[in-house]
């Protein structure tokens, strides 16, 4: 069994209702727990629509790849639309981080380019472990987010698992 977390992400359609269904489907894959859910401003091109974004922490017996296709699977299902790099989509699933481990190929890059960089995904990490750390980096130490751009929406109620 390995602890995983998927962040999820969503500036298309029904995005609240598209997240929660996506919530779903990732508890048939094992036990899931969820953070709150936030609405932040969008990084990349800027004339695209706010986001909805939230992490789901996934205790999962898939291999890393494994969960990767179920992840594209969902994505696929929920009509996914994806327009240009970093640009407007229904549903974006990002495994952000498998157990400890480091893994490098060309489908996954895992932890996910960029985690600690971003406050939609920092924030909603730290909703489900306070004391998250990736690598040697203490999350709740990131300057990222002393400045937060991601406006608190919900609490965990939110995706009605
Ligand atoms: N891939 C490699 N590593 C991973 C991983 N850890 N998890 C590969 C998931 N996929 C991984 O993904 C392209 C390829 O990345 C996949 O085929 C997979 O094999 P994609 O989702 O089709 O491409 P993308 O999402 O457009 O590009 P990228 O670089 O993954 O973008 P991000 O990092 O996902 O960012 N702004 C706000 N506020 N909130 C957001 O959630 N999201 C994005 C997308 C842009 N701006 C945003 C948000
Ligand atoms: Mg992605």
């Amino acid at each position: 069994m390995t602890i995983t977390y998927i962040g999820l992400g969503s500036n298309l359609g029904d995005s609240r209702q598209i997240l929660r269904e996506a919530v779903q489907k990732l508890a048939m894959l094992g036990a899931v727990q969820v953070s709150k859910l936030y609405q932040s401003p969008p990084m990349g091109p800027q004339d695209q629509p706010h986001y909805l974004n939230a992490v789901v922490r996934l205790e999962t017996d898939l291999t890393a790849l494994a969960l990767l296709d179920q992840l594209q699977y969902f994505e696929q299902e929920s009509g996914r639309v994806r327009l240009r790099r970093w640009g407007e989509r229904t549903l974006d699933l990002d495994l952000l981080l498998y157990g400890q481990e480091n893994i490098q190929n060309e489908r996954l890059s895992v932890p996910h380019v960029g985690l600690l960089e971003r406050d939609f995904v920092v924030i909603p990490l730290l909703d489900l472990d306070v004391n998250m750390q990736v690598k040697t980096q203490q999350l709740k130490d990131l300057s990222v987010i002393q400045h937060p751009t991601v406006l608190l929406l919900d609490d965990e109620s939110w995706a009605n698992i």
